[in-house]
């Protein structure tokens, strides 16, 4: 009993991997909250339960690589760039806004950062691009993050075809977290991720935890082997705590309850209570003020240049 409980611990992080985490968690609960109040148009996918994907690659992506990154993006975002004030503005459309607020939740570009609402549609491009790394910037990648869902689209097969037969620096972290929208993966995908990227000659690896040094550890000589030109589908199994959007989540009661019962939050929280209740309290109050701070800002304005 000990050694389950003891193999279910939490390893301790540093405060700034804790404190990144935290504002990913409570940016995605003040957006939650603003919609609830009317404050913001369009749509909105939270990485809620998934913050600890980003936050583990963090370190392993350097400022040459490339991500491209999907609907359910913030976390990509923060985990690149720790600009809230910036993404907070692109989604109110206010002042500061990254993309000067026409982006929204799903469509940023910064630098070698660029997200999509479309499925499937950056898989290709990020193949494209890891094609250039491999000729003019050897050792850069391109990493590019999809949901299970998004192995229904056929351009994830062409893209892995060519990153195989080229031996491209491509980098496929998938966030399954069992479901797409409102499908549960078990009714849409026969065989497996594993078993697709095997078809191909792609090196499979999958991530059960949620701990996210061990995640680093596990990782680490993986991401060194994309860079030596050799594409890699990271498969982590994980947990959507939210609904898919806002107000959609039509998931049975036990299915809400397993991802709660795999919340990193609430596990690290009873692992590393000191730790966890100094920072939590203070990355909810950053992330209060910084909303309300955005939100007083001046509308957006786009200028073509
Ligand atoms: C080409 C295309 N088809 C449909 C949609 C609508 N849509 C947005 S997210 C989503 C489900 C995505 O599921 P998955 O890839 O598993 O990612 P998750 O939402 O679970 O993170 C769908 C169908 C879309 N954005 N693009």
């Amino acid at each position: 009993m000990t050694e389950t409980l003891d193999r279910l611990r939490l390893s301790r992080l540093g405060d700034d991997d804790l404190e990144l985490l935290l504002l990913v968690r409570h940016f995605e609960l003040k957006l939650l909250e603003l919609y609830g109040r009317g404050e913001l148009n369009g749509t909105t996918h939270t990485c809620l339960g998934q913050e600890y994907v980003p936050v583990s690659l963090r370190p392993l992506l350097g400022e040459h690589d490339h991500i491209f990154s999907n609907h359910r993006g913030h976390g990509h975002y923060l985990a690149r760039f720790a600009d809230p004030h910036g993404l907070l503005a692109e989604i109110m459309g206010r002042e500061g806004a990254v993309c000067g607020g026409v982006g929204g939740s799903q469509h940023i570009h910064r630098d070698r950062y660029l997200s999509t609402g479309v499925q499937g549609e950056s898989l290709p491009v990020a193949a494209g691009v890891a094609l250039h790394l491999k000729r003019a910037e050897p050792g850069a990648l391109a990493c590019v993050y999809i949901g299970d869902g998004t192995w229904g689209e056929g351009a994830v097969y062409e893209a892995l075809n060519l990153a195989s037969l080229w031996r491209l620096p491509l980098l496929v972290v998938v966030e399954n977290n069992g479901i797409a929208q409102s499908t549960p993966t078990t009714s849409q995908m026969a065989g497996s991720i594993a078993g697709r990227a095997a078809a191909f000659g792609v090196k499979h690896h999958l991530v059960v935890s949620t701990d996210v040094n061990e995640i680093r550890t596990s990782l680490e000589p993986l991401v060194t082997e994309v860079r030596d030109c050799r594409p890699l589908v990271v498969e982590f199994v994980t947990h959507r705590l939210g609904p898919h959007s806002k107000g959609d989540d039509i998931r049975p009661a036990d299915a809400v309850q397993a991802a709660r019962d795999n919340d990193w939050y609430v596990r690290y929280a009873n692992d590393h209570p000191d730790q966890f209740h100094r920072l939590d309290r203070l990355v909810r109050a950053e992330v209060q003020a910084i909303a309300d701070e955005v939100a007083a800002r001046p509308l957006s304005r786009w200028e073509e240049s």
